[in-house]
Formats: C-alpha cells, structure tokens, sequence
C-alpha cells in the first residue's frame, strides 16, 4: 500500500491507496514550526495500514531527500528539512518526494494524456505554484525548481500599496498577487479590516473593489501562461487549488487571456483531481518510481 502525502501551506494531507483505490484520506491543518510539523505529520499519519512506500507532494523544492521553501514566509524552517529521512525512520520503507505543484501536474496529465503530450499546471493556494509536463514527461530540473511561476515575475501590481516583496525576496513576483494569501494582504488594506480569501470572493459577487482584486490577480495568472506558452509551448492551462477552482476564478483568468492576441488563447480547465491533484500524482509517481 501507498501512502501519499500532500504537504500544503495551509494543510496536510494523507491518503492511503492501494492500486488505483484509495483506502483511507484524512488531513490535518499544516503546522509552520519544526515541532508542530512533525506532532501534525504524526497525528495524520497515524494508522495500521502496511505501508510500503511514501509518495510526497510537499511545497517548496525539493532535492536530496531535503525540502527548501522558495517563499520563507510560507514555512520558515524548510531550510534544507531532512523530511525524506524522517519519514524513512517513521515507515521503514522507500519515500518518493516532489514539489507538490509538479505532483498535482503529473496527476492531471495522467487522465489528459490521449491528447496532451505537453501542459502547464498551476495551483493557486497558499502561495502559487506550477508543474510542467514537456513531451510527456515532468519537468523537475536540475534544482527541482521546475515550474515555479509564482516566483516569474509580471507586469501588473499587487492592488495594495505597501505590498512590499515576495517571500522569496524579489518583487514583482506572481505569487505576491494571486495567492490566497496575497488576496487577504490586499483585500484587508483595502477594506481596512481582515478579510481572508474565501471571503474577498463572496464580496466580489457585489462589491467592485473586491472584484478588481480579483480580475488584477487573473490578468497576472494569465500573463505568466502567455509568458510560458511563448517559452516552452503547451496545450493546455490546468488550474488548482482552493483559491484556483474557487467560484468564477477560472473564468477570470480566461477573460483575462482573451484580452490578448488569439495566439495567447489557450484552455484553461479545472483540474480533475480538485484537491486531491497532488496526492494522486505523487501516488502514480511513486509506483512508477
Ligand atoms: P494548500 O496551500 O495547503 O495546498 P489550499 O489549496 O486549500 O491549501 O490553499 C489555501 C489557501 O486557499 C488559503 O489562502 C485559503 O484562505 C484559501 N482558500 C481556502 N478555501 C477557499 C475558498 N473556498 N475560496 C477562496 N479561497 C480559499
Ligand atoms: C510556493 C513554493 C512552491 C509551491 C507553491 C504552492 C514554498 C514553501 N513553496 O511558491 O514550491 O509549489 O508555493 O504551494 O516556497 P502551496 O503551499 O500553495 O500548496
Ligand atoms: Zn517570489
């Protein structure tokens, strides 16, 4: 049996597959503290199933068994985090890690393959992120940063005006405007109270403020597709994440696409996993791994 593990900003997840089927799902808030982390891990991977590989979605990149974040903000103490090596002690067994963008990518080719050989994935989430599939196969690259486009920078603004930069330390990243959590940073100073994602988009039903912010966050999403399609070419757009299959983000982002040449024109579809993209993918990888 597998267990697959998606590790999330905001969450962490567990499944338990066997085959194509999966036996068992549970999922935990995610903790930011090394402490935290590994009580929640332990809690949400609690069970007597008889593991015999771990497959890993985990934000940040991912290399040597090790887990760096590209946004420090998101988990500070995934600074080179021995995360293969703890989970290998825990199971005993052989653990299969990727970035979770990348992960939810190979699982949303999988069922697109027929007539797809090459796709971008993007997961707007905590943070932003993204997978490649080039000619059939996933992109990891040389660092395992592969897809990271919410750190590829756009030409539009965050909406607030002290914004500042991105975790990651540049500005003018993607991620420092269509994140969940860079939807909140902007919807609480506009509105000067606190405001969180899910709630920016029911005010967006009749509030125009709170729609600009969103319409600016597609235009930058569909900037960094356009930006992607002229670099390495693909045919299809899947989009994830709560914020990304979140009510009408999708047709945001294509309005905002259609704006540009018919060139720029791509699908942009829901992804079909919905919030299991990372888990399934990472299952696949690892049986084939
Ligand atoms: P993770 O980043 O752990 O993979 P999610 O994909 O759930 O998790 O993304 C978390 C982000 O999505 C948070 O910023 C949260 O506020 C936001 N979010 C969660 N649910 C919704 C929703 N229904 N509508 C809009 N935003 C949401
Ligand atoms: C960040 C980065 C990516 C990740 C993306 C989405 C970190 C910790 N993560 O850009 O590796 O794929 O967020 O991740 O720097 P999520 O946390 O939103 O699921
Ligand atoms: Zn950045």
């Amino acid at each position: 049996m597998i267990l697959a593990l998606d590790i999330g900003g905001t969450k962490l997840s567990a499944a338990w597959i066997e085959g194509q089927e999966c036996i068992a799902r549970r999922q935990v808030p995610m903790q930011h503290d090394e402490a935290g982390f590994l009580a929640a891990l332990r809690e949400v991977t609690q069970s007597d199933y008889p593991v015999e590989r771990v497959a890993v979605a985990a934000t940040g990149y991912l290399r040597e068994g090790r887990v760096w974040s590209v946004n420090l903000n998101t988990i500070p103490f995934w600074k080179g985090f021995a995360l293969g090596e703890v989970l290998e002690k825990q199971f005993n067994c052989p653990v299969i890690m990727l970035n979770d963008a990348q992960a939810a990518a190979w699982g949303e080719y999988l069922p697109r393959q027929h007539n797809r050989t090459d796709l971008l994935f993007i997961t707007l989430s905590t943070g932003v992120g993204g997978g490649l599939i080039c000619d059939g196969k996933l992109r990891i690259g040389p660092h395992g940063l592969a897809g990271h486009i919410g750190h590829a920078t756009v030409s539009v603004a965050p909406l607030d005006p002290d914004a500042g930069r991105c975790g990651c330390g540049r500005t003018g990243c993607l991620e420092h405007i269509a994140s969940g959590t860079a939807l909140a940073r902007q919807a609480t100073a506009l509105f000067g109270r606190r405001i969180d994602s899910r709630e920016l988009f029911s005010l967006a039903a009749d509030e125009p403020q709170a729609s600009a912010i969103l319409d600016n966050a597609a235009t930058a999403v569909a900037q960094a597709i356009a930006d992607t399609l002229m670099v390495v070419d693909i045919q299809e757009v899947v989009l994830g994440g709560s914020v990304g299959l979140a009510e009408g983000m999708i047709a945001r982002v294509n309005k905002a696409l259609q704006a540009f040449p018919a060139l720029f024109n791509l699908p942009v579809t829901a992804a079909l996993g919905e919030g299991d993209a990372g888990l399934l993918g990472a299952a696949d990888w690892a049986q084939r791994n």
